[in-house]
């Protein structure tokens, strides 16, 4: 039996991390994310956290990932992550957020008895975590901050060395619902049973058919290009003429070059090339982040040489028509929804909802919101627009394709095609290596270029400026963020801009992962998508505190 908790132990390995008084905490989109600086105090108590959370739920394994993800290189963060794989339950948010703010070791204590005696947690429980972290340079002064409060906690730690974030979600998933492992290292097994995982799935979905050009992928100097390397060994071991990758700006030794002008975030936010890929007419190639769990796509035109962008909503264009696809021609009873955020482009909502006539729904930032609302379909496809999504296939869906009857060779085919795409998906979160096979594996299936991906429907022009305010926190929005409710005005200015505008829509809102306000903007043409752009973002910098330079093209 495990011993209950010892306050006392709690308190005197905290003193090691005092709390920065004059910062204060808030568990954001993504988990804490900030100067990695700041951050030991709050690691140390997340790791206090995850062992009261894993108690909570009956021992169940919790995950705690070390990341700041699409950041830049001196940030990092953190975030927990539940049993199944899935982000930490909301009401929990606001525990990490009132540990991390607790002043004093006393406080600290108080916020600990006050979590058990609410939650009616039985503090002799056992309890277990597995953590990873991303190659950032702050990573191992972290980790072991993280190592001290599960240590102060009793707790049983796992530790998976570097990983990318869906990996950790993954392994998580797999300690709690599957076979649980009795020989072998956690941090191998970790890779291990994702390759095996995910290499088997691919061959499965692509079938006999003939494979593609070769993809270039910018790893943004992160954790992606070791592991992409390693995945794409296993697929050649399989079949090793299936996918031919070649991975660049992979340099995870160097300082300074995480996410440094490469990388999903860079490609999206500028819709312009990384560093370091030398694209040519005809080339595919695509970004992941600086924990793989975002990817976006692109290609120069054919016939003008111009960038071309193939990012979240593509992906969920592309993935939703082939699943419907299949799903009528094997003949099943399955409903399919698409989940988005506002940056959704307004050409692939309407193309969607006219032209594949799918429900689509519209959701606050943040794969938590996105995960949630798409459980609610039998197969529910979200992707947010900077490359972040995946595909969930409830249990309803998964008994109906695994027990369809098979009538005819066509339905057998897309069956099997089904169950395929079920395994090659990483349901726990979005992941850019499993979204990465799982694009190819459709357009190896479809004989498609990039191009004749891309020619579904036209993005409208849009444009992402950051402002930097003096207290982001005083923006306040609704409507699944497309209104501000403050400011109060502003949106009636904001409002009075757009409506100058054919097809305009813009919208504001506080970004939970950066210290900045994040303007979307869209416009029929490109020359008005940036001046409304500029212009809100104008606005945003006059009436609200900007600081440094007012933005400008
Ligand atoms: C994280 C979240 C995403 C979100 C992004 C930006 O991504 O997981 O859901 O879209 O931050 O969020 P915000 O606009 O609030 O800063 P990542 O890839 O950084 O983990």
């Amino acid at each position: 039996m495990a011993q209950t908790i010892d306050y006392d132990k709690i308190k005197k390995a905290s003193a090691k991390y005092p709390k920065l008084k004059e910062i204060n905490y808030t568990y954001g989109t993504a988990g804490f994310r900030m100067k990695a600086e700041y951050l030991e105090s709050v690691i140390f108590r997340v790791g206090i956290l995850g062992g009261l959370r894993s108690k909570k739920l009956n021992s169940k394994v919790i995950g705690i990932m070390i990341t700041a993800s699409h950041n830049p290189e001196a940030d990092n963060g953190v975030k927990l992550v539940d049993p199944s794989g899935e982000m930490l339950e909301q009401q929990w948010e606001g525990y990490a957020t009132q540990l991390a703010n607790a002043q004093s070791d006393d406080d600290l204590i108080a916020v600990i008895k006050s979590i058990v005696s609410e939650n009616g947690i039985d503090e002799s429980k056992e309890a277990s975590i597995v953590y990873a972290r991303d190659t950032r340079p702050s990573g191992p002064k972290l980790v072991a901050a993280l190592e001290e409060g599960i240590k102060a906690i009793n707790v049983v730690g796992g530790n998976l060395g570097v990983k990318t974030t869906p990996q950790l979600h993954y392994f998580t998933y797999y300690l709690n619902y599957c076979e649980k492992p009795t020989e072998g290292s956690y941090e191998e097994l970790a890779d291990k049973l994702y390759y095996q995982k995910f290499a088997e799935a691919f061959h499965k979905a692509v079938g006999d058919n003939p494979c593609l050009s070769p993809i270039t992928i910018d790893a943004a100097n992160g954790v992606g290009a070791p592991k992409l390397k390693e995945l794409a060994e296993w697929i050649d071991k399989i079949n090793n003429n299936v996918f031919e990758v070649e991975i660049i700006n992979d340099d995870i030794k160097s300082q300074g070059k995480l996410n440094f002008n490469c990388g999903a975030d860079y490609v999206k936010s500028g819709q312009k090339i990384p560093t370091g890929a030398p694209l040519s007419v005809g080339d595919r190639a695509a970004s992941l982040d600086g924990d793989a769990d975002r990817i976006v796509f692109y290609y120069l035109n054919d016939y003008d040489g111009t960038f071309r962008l193939l990012d979240g909503d593509k992906i969920a264009a592309l993935a939703a028509g082939f699943i419907i696809e299949l799903v009528k021609t094997a003949g099943l009873d399955i409903n399919v929804g698409v989940v988005q955020t506002a940056y959704a482009n307004g050409s692939s909502r309407a193309y969607l909802e006219k032209e594949l006539k799918v429900p689509v729904a519209c959701v606050s930032t943040g794969v938590k919101h996105l995960h949630h609302k798409a459980q609610e379909y039998d197969v529910g496809v979200y992707f947010e627009a900077n490359g972040h999504g995946t595909v969930l296939f409830s249990p309803n869906a998964l008994n109906k394709i695994n027990s369809a009857e098979k009538r005819t060779a066509e339905q057998e085919k897309a069956i099997k095609k089904l169950q395929a795409l079920t395994e090659l998906i990483n349901q726990t979160v979005g992941d850019a290596l499993s979204d990465l096979l799982f694009v190819e594996a459709i357009l190896i299936n479809r004989q498609w270029t990039f191009h004749q991906w891309d020619s579904a429907y036209t993005d409208l022009p849009n444009r992402l400026v950051k402002v930097v305010v003096e207290n982001r926190q005083i923006f306040k929005t609704t409507n699944a963020e497309q209104t501000l409710v403050e400011p109060k005005g502003l949106q009636e200015k904001i409002d009075k801009l757009v409506a100058q505008y054919k097809d305009g829509r813009s919208f504001v809102r506080p970004s939970g992962t950066e210290d900045v306000v994040r303007v979307y903007a869209e416009a029929s043409t490109r020359k008005d998508c940036d001046e409304l752009a500029f212009k809100v973002a104008g606005l945003v910098y006059d009436e609200a505190g900007g600081t440094g330079g007012r933005p400008s093209e």
